[in-house]
């Protein structure tokens, strides 16, 4: 059997001098191949929808701030991020396309948030301008590998199944969290100052969201592991059915 193939959604540059780039940090396609995926990288693009139906998996970086109209706020305080309309778009629809194919999805960081925003949730736009707690908390300025505060996974959770721990420490670089959670989605984790850090929807085969990084520790740290090597258990499983209903052996292509 072929690998499963993981879109994976990208960030839109428009600064650079030679004219507007798409874009991902590398640890996510090594993080995918050391699972055993390969990772199929889509512009910011209206044909990116399009190259997703060949696809068994959908992985949602990290990144900058949703525009908070789609989660129908205003902007509150300072400290909002940049904001790409072209980017939230885009993965709105590919959010939404993955939804109704019950394709597995992974959204990480902003991805946890695009999963909020998509399913009607809102976010709290910034943690200490909003809650109180102070940025550095949960935008770390030690390096991307530094495991610099601790999630509690809920006991019911999928995720506590499937990383076999209640207890881990993560890196974590938001100043942005999900506040309300989409209708029918279940909380994973919290961390100890009560931040929603992970969520899932039971009723789908892997929608899971994390607030932290697991594509820098997937290198050294099992609990990251374990993640995305349940998302591409479950994009195998998409494959194969996916297969079965074409019926025609082709794998997917
Ligand atoms: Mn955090």
């Amino acid at each position: 059997m072929s690998k499963p193939l993981i879109a994976v959604s990208t960030s839109r540059d428009n600064q650079f001098t030679a004219g507007p780039r798409d874009f991902v940090r590398s640890v996510y396609v090594e993080a995918l191949d050391q699972a055993g995926a390969l990772a199929v990288l889509l512009p910011n693009h209206p044909t990116a929808e399009e190259a997703l139906a060949y696809c068994h998996g959908l992985l949602l970086t990290g990144g900058g701030d949703y525009d908070p109209a789609l989660y129908g706020h205003e902007p509150q305080g300072t400290n909002m991020a940049s904001v790409n309309p072209q980017r939230d778009h885009t993965e709105q629809r590919l959010i939404n396309a993955a939804l109704s194919r019950n394709m597995p999805i992974f959204g990480i960081c902003r991805g946890m948030q695009g999963l909020a925003v998509a399913g009607g949730g809102t976010l709290v736009q910034d943690v200490e301008e909003q809650l109180g707690i102070p940025r550095e908390r949960h935008a770390q300025k030690a390096g991307r590998t530094a495991q610099t505060h601790r999630v509690r996974l809920e006991d019911a959770s999928a995720l506590a199944r499937l990383v076999g721990q209640l207890d881990i420490r993560v890196n974590s670089f938001h100043h942005q969290v999900v506040d309300t959670l989409p209708h029918g989605y279940r909380l994973a984790a919290r961390s100890d100052d009560g931040l929603v850090e992970a969520f899932e929807d039971p009723s789908h085969p892997f929608v899971v969201g994390v607030q932290w990084h697991p594509e820098d520790l997937a290198a050294t740290d099992s609990a990251a592991q374990m993640l995305f090597q349940g998302f591409v258990e479950a994009a195998r499983v998409y494959q194969v059915s996916s297969q079965s209903v074409r019926g025609d052996g082709s794998e997917g292509l």
